[in-house]
């Protein structure tokens, strides 16, 4: 884990870490139809060695219909196909699964819109060698967003400085979703208990790897809001993640005081 001022915590320090195997990038996608085609293409084009996983959920506009003409074109892009729409979170979930049953190595969370710029993917990839959970962060030295309203960068600060004071963890981006996991880290995260959505289902992975001792690094991004196709930001996804992360963060607190009773005599 970083603690705070760069450095490895004492219990990381020494450890090695395994080869990275081929890395799988998902990109979940709804009504994604004016993206998917440059978003794709550019991550094909930084990573060459990577192969591609859209989970789509049945997108109205036929985004879903443009990614099997990619995947014939090109046998390392693959399309998972959903029934409808059922939130960020599940698309990922899915994708995941699908990527761990056919033996990929890394799995990466990208966004469709162009927010997530694939040509900063090989430093992600980098960090991972020494790392178990690489996280794209906004919100350390060096990273930073492009074209968002004061407004959107308030919520999105305030809503990782809540989850970090919540749920003391030691990191500055939690609700980002520009991840890449170790196939290992993501087997041990016991993905089949998150029902989480939205931002709070990257909050979530993020406390779970945290608590499980995990070594999760922060890397500096640069966000660019999307230009092209609509938002799927909602109130119903904000109102999700303030009382999920609420109710984790009191769990957790009284959870540490009846230890600390128990263990007084
Ligand atoms: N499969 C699937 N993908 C989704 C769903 N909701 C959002 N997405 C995708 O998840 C990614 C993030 O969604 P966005 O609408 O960009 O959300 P955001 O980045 O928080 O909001 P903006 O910054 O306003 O774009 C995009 O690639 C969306 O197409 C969903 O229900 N199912
Ligand atoms: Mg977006």
């Amino acid at each position: 884990m970083n603690d705070g001022d760069g450095t490895l915590a004492a219990q990381d320090r020494g450890r090695q870490f395994g080869p990275l195997g081929t890395a799988l990038v998902i990109i979940p996608t709804y009504n994604e139809a004016e993206n998917i085609k440059s978003i794709v293409g550019r991550v094909r084009a930084a990573v060459p060695e990577a192969h591609v996983l859209v989970a789509d959920d049945n997108s109205p506009d036929g985004t879903g219909k443009l990614a099997d003409e990619l995947a014939v074109e090109d046998d390392q892009v693959q399309v998972l196909h959903r029934k409808g729409k059922e939130g960020l979170g599940a698309a990922y979930l899915a994708g995941f699964r699908w990527g761990l049953e056919h033996g990929y190595g890394v799995l990466i969370e990208m966004d469709a819109d162009g927010s997530h710029q694939p040509e900063e993917l090989p430093r992600l990839l980098t960090a991972l060698k020494g790392a178990d959970l690489v996280l794209g962060s906004r919100w350390v030295p060096g990273g930073r967003v492009v074209n968002w309203p004061k407004s959107r960068e308030a919520i999105s600060r305030g809503g990782s400085l809540y989850s970090r004071l919540a749920l003391d963890l030691p990191l500055r981006d939690i609700t980002g979703g520009y991840r890449a996991f170790r196939r290992e880290t993501l087997e041990g995260l016991g993905l089949d208990e998150v029902s989480s959505q939205g931002y709070c289902f990257q909050v979530d992975l993020a406390r779970r790897s945290v608590k499980a001792g995990y070594h999760v690094v922060e890397v500096p991004i640069t966000f660019v809001e999307r230009e092209l196709g609509d938002s799927k930001m909602s109130r119903d996804i904000l109102v999700e993640a303030l009382w999920r992360v609420t109710a984790w963060g009191a769990t957790e607190r009284v959870g540490k005081v009846l230890g600390r009773d128990k263990k007084q005599p």
